[in-house]
């Protein structure tokens, strides 16, 4: 890079325009408006010459694009979960990783809420019904469900978006919270959820709706499929705003037409934005299009937290948010 020169940096899909100048006062931006989803030769093509770039879900970056772009020393995510960038890889790399954490746990935790809640009432499936001019007069079981007030609420990965979604349940509609995590919370923290910590199977056996907040990884891959449904209540439901590959979902297909659980509500998938046909033809799920953050201002707080990360990185600052700050200070 010559004197004077801005840094080259790219934005991988369609961003606001407010962030977007934002950007541009300090980079050379290479954007995209026409909201391409990358395949990785066209993405490895976009990151010639590139020392930074705003990636999101859709975009992998692995020690083989690392390897093919050493001039690459920041990847900045617009996602709290970061299982698109291998972080060993980075680590290994020295290019740093940030996320948008925190900024989201609210309205991710509102959405959560309420497709738990759209699922357990039936919400979808009884609109279905009346839109295709079914409804002919009221009966006395008509799209009965399960309460959601009072009842058990299992929560399956405890970090912040797990908690604000204990405090609804607790606090908002008097829900016993049950909770499995990798550790527990601080007792400060249990306290005023009166959220109890157990194992695995009891959180399958009690939960009457069983909310998926973990990250993705190797070892949550799957972690609810045929046996941990075959666990679950007939009356239970399930709720997925987590990441797709966390639940099987062909297994859980065959446990809702076979009303093993009484029904799912699921907003992440496996191999998304495809879904498994099996899903589509059920009746008793609750299908939205990975948008639990999507409120206009969540996303643009998301929006300003990926780019105040990619400014502070490669202009001598400190990234807010950084996933492996191991590897600061970045070299130059
Ligand atoms: C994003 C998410 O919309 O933050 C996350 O981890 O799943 C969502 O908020 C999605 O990942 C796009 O980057």
């Amino acid at each position: 890079m010559s004197a004077g020169m801005k840094p080259a940096v790219l934005v991988a899909r369609a961003m606001y325009p407010e962030t977007l100048a934002r950007l541009q006062q300090h980079f050379e931006v290479e954007a995209n408006p026409d909201d391409e989803v990358f395949s990785p030769v066209a993405l490895s093509a976009r990151l010639v010459g590139k020392v930074g770039a705003i990636t999101t879900g859709s975009e992998r970056i692995d020690a083989a694009v690392l390897a093919a772009h050493p001039q690459l020393r920041v990847v900045a995510n617009m996602a709290v979960g970061y299982n698109n960038l291998d972080i060993a890889a980075f680590d290994a790399a020295g290019v740093l990783a940030t996320n948008t954490p925190d900024v989201l746990t609210e309205t991710t935790a509102d959405f959560g809420f309420a497709l738990m809640m759209a699922t357990a009432r039936r919400i979808t499936e009884s609109e279905n019904y009346l839109r295709a001019g079914r409804w002919t007069q009221w009966r006395y079981d008509m799209f009965t469900g399960p309460d959601v007030h009072g009842a058990t609420l299992g929560i399956l990965g405890m970090g912040r978006i797990g908690q604000a979604i204990a405090r609804r349940g607790a606090l908002g509609f008097g829900m016993k919270v049950i909770y499995t995590n990798r550790s527990r919370l601080a007792p400060e923290l249990e306290a005023p959820l009166g959220a109890r910590y157990v194992d695995k199977a009891t959180l399958l056996r009690e939960a009457d709706h069983l909310v998926l907040v973990l990250p993705y990884s190797a070892s949550s891959h799957h972690a609810i499929g045929a046996a941990e449904l075959a666990q679950m209540k007939p009356t239970a439901t399930l709720t997925n705003v987590a990441r797709g590959g966390i639940v099987d979902d062909a297994a859980l297909a065959v446990a809702l037409a076979e009303r093993r659980i009484a029904a799912a509500g699921l907003d992440v998938f496996e191999g998304e934005p495809a879904v498994n046909p099996a899903l589509l033809d059920l009746p008793n799920v609750v299908l939205t299009p990975h948008i639990a953050s999507a409120s206009e201002r969540t996303r643009r707080a998301m929006a300003d937290l990926a780019a105040d990360n990619l400014i502070a990185a490669l202009t001598g600052g400190r990234p807010l948010t950084p996933v492996n700050p191991g590897v600061l200070p970045l070299r130059a």
